[in-house]
């Protein structure tokens, strides 16, 4: 809960760095680079290509499934228990009023994470204009982390100034935003997927990212 065993993962592998894995990919590769990455967050596209039960395999220390729920509570609440059930440690969802209330309960009775979508990379105009009510509501039910993403660093830095809670920021290299740039502004973790993965030597390219991520936290002031 609040991401606690993702910290100290983070913490005994000096890393913030989150592979986000939305194709097939060989395992093999996923446990190389688990010298340099925190969580495994797998996306639906590969849940749909592969399966739930195979998906969930490719996890390694931690594993967050990215499912971005907006259901009806008890759909939610089903949804959370099936990841569970798979292994999962974490599902995102997103933070709309009144749908989490059962699914955030019942995965904290699991020992589980919620992370809340919160501003989108893309830039998605309707949350953007309802952070602030996103976000109460996100508080108000126990939310344990928030996506915002790495592209939108005055956003990250104001969410900062309102809050504590984690923030996990994808959108890196390929969406745009340079490796640290979020933690500079003080995300938390950061998501890579295709940076890594499409790379030609995708455990040396996890490395770079990783040192790079280290360099500009040690000089930013959220270090
Ligand atoms: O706002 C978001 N932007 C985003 O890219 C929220 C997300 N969850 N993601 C996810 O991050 C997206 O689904 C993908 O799995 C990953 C980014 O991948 P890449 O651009 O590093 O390949």
């Amino acid at each position: 809960m609040l991401l606690s065993r993702l910290m100290e993962i983070s913490r005994e592998k000096s890393s913030q760095l989150i592979l986000a894995v939305d194709h097939p990919v060989n395992y093999n590769l996923i446990r190389r680079l688990s010298d340099f990455v925190v969580a495994v967050k797998i996306g639906l596209p590969l849940i749909f290509e592969i399966g739930l039960d195979a998906a969930a395999r490719m996890g390694t220390d931690y594993r967050i499934a990215d499912i971005k729920m907006a259901d009806v509570p008890f759909i939610n609440s089903f949804l959370v228990e099936k990841l569970l059930n798979k292994g999962f440690d974490c599902v995102i969802a997103h933070i709309f009023p009144f749908s989490l209330e059962e699914p955030i309960k019942l995965a904290h009775r699991r020992g589980a994470d919620m992370i809340g979508v919160l501003i989108m990379s893309h830039g998605a105009p309707l949350l953007e204009e309802n952070v602030e009510r996103l976000l109460s509501y996100g508080i108000e039910v126990g939310i344990d982390g928030l996506v915002i993403g790495a592209t939108k660093a005055e956003q990250i830095r104001r969410v900062r100034e309102l809050t504590d809670l984690p923030i996990i920021s994808p959108g890196v290299i390929k969406q745009g935003a340079p490796p640290g740039e979020a933690l500079r502004c003080g995300a938390d973790f950061e998501i890579v997927g295709r940076a890594i993965l499409s790379s030609e030597n995708p455990v040396k390219t996890a490395e770079e990212i990783v040192r790079r991520e280290r360099f500009v936290r040690s000089r930013s002031s959220w270090s």
